[in-house]
């Protein structure tokens, strides 16, 4: 036994409320070490020998070096002293919050070390703490869009000097094509067809740029993309077909012209507005920059949230688009530079207004710290973009490796973070995910099959399901593609046949998720999902050759995307897969 690969922390990933009487457990272990890992638990103030309970742990995930083990606890008080045993062999060891005792239990089942103030323990479990994303998110289908370049409804509002929108159109830094708001309505048909179910929009505030990340006016649709008539109006009209709607919430920074900015910059010392930012000397000065931004962006004045009335106003604004227009989420820009204490306050509004709104940080590192309930719902799961790109798009890992990425990623937060994670392939921040695979559809197709049957919510960004192409920002900011004869119809096919695949059967969104076969140096993986009703195994080959693989399965199955059919004999599914090709194989 390793103990030192043991390790367990509590009120964290490790120990947390998934639900109002449900507490999840979780201990670490050096990988294939333990033959048993149990919890020791009893009541806190009733800790008798006769009334602890010993509970298995099962593996939750794995990867390369270590287990995972997790169990499901609902303690009759909502509060629990806890401690785990391991057994190997002959040996048993527990661990408490004291540390590892070596001495075996007593007859009884509580040994001289085994004080509930010895314990681990978890308090109470007080529902409003809990994390509790909306339920919708685990059904959603998101579809990103950058509004200055989805569709132009309204030719009237097309700035002057915007470039004619066709497929061959060249984004750059400061060009305009005329995208707006009603382009988005005139669309929405287009977006049921292809079965989503929730819409982000980045920024449609009236900012100065083309992106719109340096808002002028944050509680006004920009004039160019329509006004705020037309935002509730497009709202409505997604209701109405059974869409959603998330805003960008850029609360970091605001742009350069903001009023309070341009106020500063106008009266420096006499500006009412000289603690709303962070000035690091007066006048303001863009070179060398003496106030604090967005990476050294002098458009993009970093805000100071900890003054109240910027809070107060910020917070006006969360709650006037939510309440007042009817949105049903914010993504939060770059999130993880404004303060904790801001987010708190921001969720209370939010919530309030909708207890329903979703709320989702970008955040491209671990999260943990906004994820405990008293701010994010979840956030942008760029770790599980970069597994997915790696294994499927760049084919620079093995399949080991990739199914340990995304199970480290499982016990990195509370589940019910995961179930409502936002899995993104590309965004208006990265190129393209058929760029990043070089062209080849194959490539891009199993990485947005693995998206679709993965947990947590995809999201689609406009046009891939087309087939557009582009690198980094700008270049993968361009207009949409509407000419019939320049989209690619087989991968609209593609992902309208997954979607529907994922809104038919829950099991492929919110079902178990477990890998059946990820070995060292393969090139393929398995993985099976399972709830009630259905049962899923999904067999992915990212070799260019063909290749075969052997499950332990009973029964008969038929692929969701061929209508093949497939037996296991004596316990063994034997399945064949094209060179970059899966199958999705459901138990009949
Ligand atoms: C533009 C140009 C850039 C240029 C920059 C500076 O396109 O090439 O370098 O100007 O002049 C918005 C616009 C961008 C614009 C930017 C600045 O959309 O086009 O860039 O404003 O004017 C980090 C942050 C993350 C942030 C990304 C971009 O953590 O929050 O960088 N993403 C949001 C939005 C952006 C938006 C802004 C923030 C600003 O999604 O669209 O940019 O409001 C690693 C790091 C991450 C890093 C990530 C990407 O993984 O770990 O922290 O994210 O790379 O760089």
């Amino acid at each position: 036994m390793l103990l030192e690969a043991i390790h367990h922390q509590p009120k964290s990933q490790y120990a947390y409320a998934y639900d109002e009487e449900t507490l999840h457990i979780r201990v670490r272990t050096k990988r294939g070490d333990m033959d048993k890992v149990s919890v020791v638990w009893g009541d806190k103030y009733d800790f008798q020998p006769e009334k602890i309970t010993t509970t298995e742990m099962t593996v939750l995930a794995h990867d390369k070096l270590f287990d995972y083990y997790q169990v499901e606890i609902k303690p009759p008080f909502r509060r629990f002293a806890y401690a785990f045993k391991f057994e190997k062999g002959k040996k048993t060891v527990f661990l408490n919050e004291v540390g590892f005792q070596e001495d075996e239990l007593s007859q009884s089942g509580v040994g001289m070390l085994w004080s509930p103030s010895g314990m681990f323990e978890f308090p109470f479990l007080n529902a409003v703490d809990v994390n509790k994303p909306p339920a919708w998110v685990k059904d959603a289908v998101f579809y990103q869009i950058f509004p200055e370049r989805f569709a132009n409804g309204d030719p009237s509002l097309t700035p002057e000097g915007a470039e004619e929108w066709h497929a061959d159109a060249v984004p750059t830094r400061d060009n305009f094509f005329g995208g707006d708001l009603q382009g988005v309505i005139d669309n929405l048909d287009y977006l049921v067809d292809l079965g989503i179910t929730c819409i982000y929009f980045t920024p449609f505030f009236e900012a100065y740029s083309n992106h719109k990340y340096d808002t002028i006016d944050y509680l006004k649709v920009d004039p160019q993309f329509g006004d705020n008539e037309t935002a509730k109006r497009l709202v409505d009209e997604a209701h109405k077909r059974g869409i959603k709607i998330m805003l960008d919430a850029v609360f970091n920074h605001s742009g350069y012209y903001w009023p309070p900015f341009q106020d500063v910059l106008k009266r420096g010392e006499d500006s009412r507005f000289t603690d709303w930012f962070h000035l690091r000397g007066l006048p303001i000065s863009e070179s060398p920059l003496n106030y604090d931004t967005f990476g050294f962006v002098p458009q993009m004045p970093k805000l100071n949230t900890e003054n109240p009335e910027v809070k107060a106003y910020l917070l006006e604004v969360a709650r006037y688009w939510v309440e007042d227009i009817g949105v049903d989420g914010w993504r939060l820009d770059v999130a993880n530079e404004v303060d904790h204490r801001f987010w708190r306050e921001f969720r209370d509004t939010v919530k309030t207004a909708n207890p329903e709104a979703y709320i989702l940080g970008e955040i491209w590192h671990n999260s943990l710290a906004w994820l405990q309930g008293d701010q994010f719902d979840a956030v942008m799961n760029y770790p599980v973009t970069n597994s997915i790109l790696d294994f499927f798009v760049k084919d620079e890992i093995d399949a080991e490796s990739f199914m340990g990425r995304l199970e480290q990623l499982l016990i990195a937060y509370p589940l019910q973070a995961n179930e409502a994670t936002f899995n993104l392939l590309d965004s208006h921040d990265t190129p393209r995910l058929l760029t990043l695979a070089e062209g080849n559809k194959k490539r891009m197709k199993l990485a947005a099959l693995f998206q679709l049957t993965y947990l947590g919510a995809p999201c689609i960004y406009y046009g891939d399901e087309i087939g557009m192409d582009g690198g980094g920002d700008p270049d993968c900011r361009k207009p949409m593609v509407w000419e019939k004869d320049r989209q690619d119809k087989d991968m609209f096919a593609f992902y309208k046949k997954l979607i529907q695949l994922r809104k038919d059967y829950r099991a492929l969104r919110d079902g178990s998720f477990t890998f059946l076969k990820a070995e060292k140096d393969a090139k393929y993986v398995a993985f099976e999902r399972e709830d009630d009703a259905n049962h899923f195994v999904v067999v992915m080959n990212s070799d260019e050759k063909k290749t075969k693989v052997k499950l332990p399965a009973e029964g008969s199955f038929v692929d969701m995307l061929t209508g093949k059919s497939y037996k296991a004999s004596r316990g063994t599914l034997v399945v064949e897969v094209e060179g970059l090709e899966a199958v999705v194989l459901k138990a009949e």
